[in-house]
């Protein structure tokens, strides 16, 4: 069949949205109609070639839809489910998954740039394209794995499923599954666009009682205290360590979080946490960029730093979780979502994230 798609052929050069083919679903593997594709900066890592990917690539991870056929041996999933996606097709087989750690699947990881099997199921002209996290979203329809499809109410409408498959777990999760943040500490985030509001959320959820969001963008900063952030720093123009020790007695944050993805963010999550403080750091920096530790204070102030992919989590259980979460009014996802767009403007759609409109955008028409 064909879908319509916007297709990565090369890094800093617009997606170009064109027909191309799409196979029918093989083994364990579903045809799905996307309803809505958010659009999310891990995706802009690949168009700027921050981070690479075997191109032509199709994109988008941050996605739900509804089933229309399914292919053999599928048994969770029927034609007519509403469903959103993991971009991580979890193996379930392998030592990590094995050992409940999902989201860094070895198979998933190993057949990055293809489905499960490592074939494709869309081309162009005959040659493969590479389906982003297996679920390549910034399309009318895709082929995706049974595991990569989590069930969830129509009453919950796609834009809000869609934002649900990447920011909202992978923010939510850093703080439940990766950092652990327990009731009554300091928290601050660095970077609080979708993925950081969604720590900031999370905090909340987990009792954090200070919860100091930082960013260089006012309105960024402005749009995040509605979800939760107590205290902002504006670090274009503050000086970051000094109002965190104001903040903080003088200690730091109980727990730091890295939600831009670069060295120098990574850096000051490092300095700013308090001694025996936990830094976690969620975004991908740049494959060039090397962050400069002090080897010292590390181990004579006892910080731990750990990295964490979607969150560390379980998307099987904690997204239904987080749908719970969401119809008890527990986490704001509405409010998130700031503007739409067809699939035909999605080059528009990231000049938008990087000209700094708050909250998150999302396609809508396919
Ligand atoms: N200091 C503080 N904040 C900054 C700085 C800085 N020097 N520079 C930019 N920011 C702010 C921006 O103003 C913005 O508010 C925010 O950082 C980034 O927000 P968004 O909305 O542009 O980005 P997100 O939230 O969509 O994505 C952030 C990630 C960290 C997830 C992404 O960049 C990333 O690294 N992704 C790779 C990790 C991954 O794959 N995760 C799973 C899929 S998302
Ligand atoms: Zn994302």
């Amino acid at each position: 069949m064909k879908t319509k798609a916007a297709v990565l052929y090369q890094p800093q050069n617009p997606l170009v949205i064109e027909e191309v083919d799409l196979d029918y679903p093989k083994q364990g593997e579903v045809l799905v109609k996307i309803q809505a594709a958010g659009i999310c900066r891990s995706d802009w890592h690949f168009m700027s070639g921050e981070s690479s990917i075997s191109l032509p690539a199709v994109l988008g991870h941050e996605g739900a839809g509804i089933v229309e056929r399914v292919g053999p041996d599928v048994t969770r999933i029927q034609p007519g489910d509403t469903v959103i996606f993991s971009f991580v097709s979890s193996c379930g087989k392998c030592y990590f998954c094995s050992t409940n750690r999902p989201s860094i699947c070895d198979l998933h990881m190993s057949t990055s740039s293809s489905m499960l099997d490592g074939t494709h199921r869309l081309h162009i002209n005959g040659q493969p394209i590479t389906p982003m996290g297996k679920v390549a979203c910034f399309s009318q329809y895709s082929v995706v794995p049974e595991i990569a499809c989590i069930p969830y109410e129509s009453k919950v409408s796609p834009m809000v499923a869609a934002l649900i498959g990447c920011s909202v777990t992978t923010g939510v999760c850093s703080v439940s599954n990766a950092a652990r943040v327990e009731s009554g500490s300091s928290v601050a985030i660095i970077g609080c666009g979708g993925v950081g509001i969604n720590i900031i959320q999370g905090a909340k959820i987990a009792g954090a009682t200070k919860i100091i969001a930082v960013d260089i963008n006012n309105d960024a900063l402005e749009f995040c205290k509605q979800f939760g952030a107590t205290h902002t720093i504006n670090a274009s123009i503050e000086n970051v360590k000094t109002r965190i020790s104001e903040l903080t007695g003088g200690l730091g944050p109980d727990y730091s979080f890295e939600s831009y993805g670069s060295a120098e963010t990574i850096e000051l999550a490092c300095e700013i946490v308090r001694k025996g403080g936990v830094v976690t750091v969620v975004g991908i920096a740049p494959n060039d960029e090397r962050p400069t530790i002090d080897p010292v204070a590390l181990v004579r102030q006892e910080k731990t730093i750990k990295g964490t992919y979607y969150g560390s989590s379980n998307v099987h259980i904690n997204m239904p979780q987080i749908v719970d979460k969401y119809l008890n009014s527990e986490l704001n996802i509405d409010s998130l979502i700031t503007r739409t767009y067809s699939l035909d403007d999605i080059n528009i759609a990231y000049q938008d994230l990087n000209s700094g409109l708050v909250g998150r955008g999302v396609v809508t028409e396919f």
